[in-house]
């Protein structure tokens, strides 16, 4: 296998170190490097330098939402005409989000971020927030791309409200604007991978059709409050030029942050620092004497609703922490149940 034509597709040492020297060497087995590109109920596809092949997951995978997806490697053995997973490589990061109280891997291998907000009825500078935490703790670099300039009546409210947010990377777009496009080229090179992610119908598909000339299927908003209507059902890979790795996403409606407690860190940095500095090590900030941050506060160093907003952050994490355990203790409990009744039943017939 010639492993350095995969850098193409945006394959790394990273994964080449978690190669045995047999699955390197070996001539008698058919060992094929895959890159997932979409996984279904049923159906898993994968891309490697001879095109796009159907791929089999045994049950120890099992559940897929939580251990395969769309951008992970795996190294596959064709058995019975069938390529079949061995191995899932350890990614460099995977974004996971909570879904019915459970974790659910969204992508995986990624370098970019592209956190697309429309400057409507849609923007919400919270939900940004947490969008740009989530990519500090996945180690990912986040890129604000806001969408629908042409419709922008005021382009500085908008920006004036990200101001704290600290983020290098922004870019305000429009597709019927092509011009507009052209800043986002910066990330397109070869072995790069770029997940979109955010409302439905802030324009994700319609972005990608635009820049890669795609056919993503694409709908228009409801006028009363600019929300889309889920046109993008499922995460999808695909590549451009054959080296550029895009994967587009539907639209999540609520995102639950999934021990975001580091990413938190990163976006409220300043208020970290100060936490550190204060008298008292359980202080909470509200009227301990020597307190850091309500000396900051006062002197207009940082804004008392930057802080609140970082408490909140800190509150729901905290909340979203509690229920995943107890979830998965319910399941636990339940697998654990069902298998005794099974093997019981088994006894009996
Ligand atoms: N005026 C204007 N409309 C846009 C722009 N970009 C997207 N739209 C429109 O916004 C609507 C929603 O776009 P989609 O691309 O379907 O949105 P999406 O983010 O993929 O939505 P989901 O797939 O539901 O998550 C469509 O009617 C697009 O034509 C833009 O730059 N300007
Ligand atoms: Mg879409
Ligand atoms: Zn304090």
């Amino acid at each position: 296998m010639s492993f350095s034509k995969l850098n193409q597709l945006g394959w790394s040492n990273l994964c080449f170190q978690q190669l045995s020297y047999e699955e390197i060497c070996d001539e008698n087995t058919c060992y094929l490097v895959l890159r997932i590109t979409e996984v279904h109920r049923n159906r898993i596809v994968a891309m490697g330098l001879n095109g796009e092949q159907s791929v089999i997951c045994g049950s120890e995978y099992h559940p897929i939402s939580q251990n395969l997806a769309v951008g992970d490697w795996v190294l596959t053995e064709l058995a019975n005409g069938h390529y079949k997973i061995i191995k899932i490589f350890e990614p460099k990061n995977r974004v996971r989000r909570i879904s019915n109280g459970l974790p659910q891997v969204i992508a995986a291998n990624l370098d970019y971020l592209w956190i697309v907000t429309s400057a409507n009825e849609e923007f919400n500078v919270k939900r940004l927030e947490r969008y740009v935490s989530l990519a500090h703790e996945f180690d990912i670099t986040p890129v604000v791309v806001l969408t629908k300039l042409d419709l922008f009546e005021d382009l500085e409210y908008f920006l004036s409200q990200m101001d704290h947010l600290d983020i290098p990377n922004l870019h305000p777009v429009s597709v019927n604007q092509p011009e507009s496009l052209n800043t986002l080229q910066t990330y397109l090179y070869e072995g790069t991978s770029i997940a979109l992610i955010g409302s439905s119908g802030v324009g994700k598909s319609t972005l990608i059709n635009k820049m890669f000339r795609t056919t993503q299927s694409t709908k228009e908003v409801r006028e009363s409050d600019d929300h889309g209507k889920h046109t993008t059902t499922h995460r999808q890979l695909f590549f451009k030029d054959e080296n550029v790795a895009i994967i587009d996403t539907p639209g999540v409606r609520e995102l639950q942050l999934y021990n975001a407690e580091q990413g938190i860190e990163r976006t409220f940095s300043s208020i970290i620092d100060l936490i550190s500095q204060c008298k008292y090590s359980d202080c909470t900030h509200t009227n301990e004497p020597s307190c850091a941050v309500q000396a900051a506060i006062s002197d207009n160093i940082i804004s008392q609703s930057h802080f609140d907003k970082y408490m909140k952050l800190l509150k729901e994490e905290e909340s979203q922490q509690r229920r995943a355990v107890g979830a998965h203790a319910v399941k636990a409990h339940y697998r654990a149940y069902f298998k005794k009744i099974h093997s019981e039943n088994k006894e009996k017939w």
